[in-house]
């Protein structure tokens, strides 16, 4: 969704790719940028912010003429929008986590599965309400787009690329379309598509554990 944002602003970045599989997000080199290891992080010039839903208001009140989030000041409305947002980067972003990669998360290989069954249990119930938003409008705040509808995306793209069914949830499905069509979302999934085969060509690409419910 960063990507995204910065699409949606139109300057000239440059991206780095962070390859978790080789431990890049560990090294040294990594954590003099972001020292809790974490991606995304951005480099403005004029200093670094890291945290995805930080990354967006910084993007968001810097650029308020690329309409990345409908802030106001009015502090209840804005309100909403945070909430909205660390519902997506620390309820949701995790369980992405864990759900693609468990193997990353502090267990043996042998766990793996189990991480991503839990991962999978809690998704359902934490994507049913979004699902239910969705059924009833057209984007995450209403009636317009906002960089919220990039970051639902983004968590979909994300696990249902890793076995999520997503026949479960047609209204976050067909979010997910009507997401994708924006100029933007085109250039970041290519963005994202050239880091994958980066990732393929230097051996890194990761399989996730099977589900039980999979073939
Ligand atoms: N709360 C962080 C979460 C970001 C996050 O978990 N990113 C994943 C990649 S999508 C990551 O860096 N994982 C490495 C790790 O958790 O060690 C944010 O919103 O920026």
């Amino acid at each position: 969704m960063t990507l995204t944002a910065l699409e949606e602003i139109g300057e000239p970045f440059e991206t780095r790719l962070i390859a978790f599989m080789a431990g890049e997000h560990r090294r040294p080199a990594y954590l003099a940028v972001n020292p809790s290891g974490k991606v995304p992080a951005l480099d403005t010039g004029s200093g670094v912010v890291t945290q995805n839903g930080s990354i967006l208001l910084y993007l968001a009140r810097t650029r308020p003429d690329a309409g990345l989030l409908p802030l106001t000041g009015e502090p209840l409305q804005e309100s909403a929008i945070v909430s909205a947002l660390f519902r997506f980067s620390s309820d949701l972003h995790p369980l992405v986590t864990r759900f693609v990669l468990p193997g990353m998360m502090l267990c043996s290989n042998d766990a793996a599965p189990q991480v991503r069954e839990k991962a999978e249990e809690l998704l359902l119930q934490q994507l049913h309400p979004i699902d239910a938003q969705l059924d009833a409008q057209p984007w995450v705040l209403g009636g317009n787009w906002s960089i919220l509808d990039s970051y639902l995306a983004w968590i979909w793209f994300r696990i249902t690329g890793a076995g999520f069914d997503h026949g479960i949830f047609p209204a976050i499905a067909t979010h997910y379309e009507r997401a994708g069509e924006r100029p933007s979302a085109r250039a970041a999934l290519a963005h994202e598509k050239r880091a994958m085969a980066e990732l393929v060509r230097r051996g890194l690409s990761f399989t996730p554990p099977r589900l039980k419910t999979e073939n």
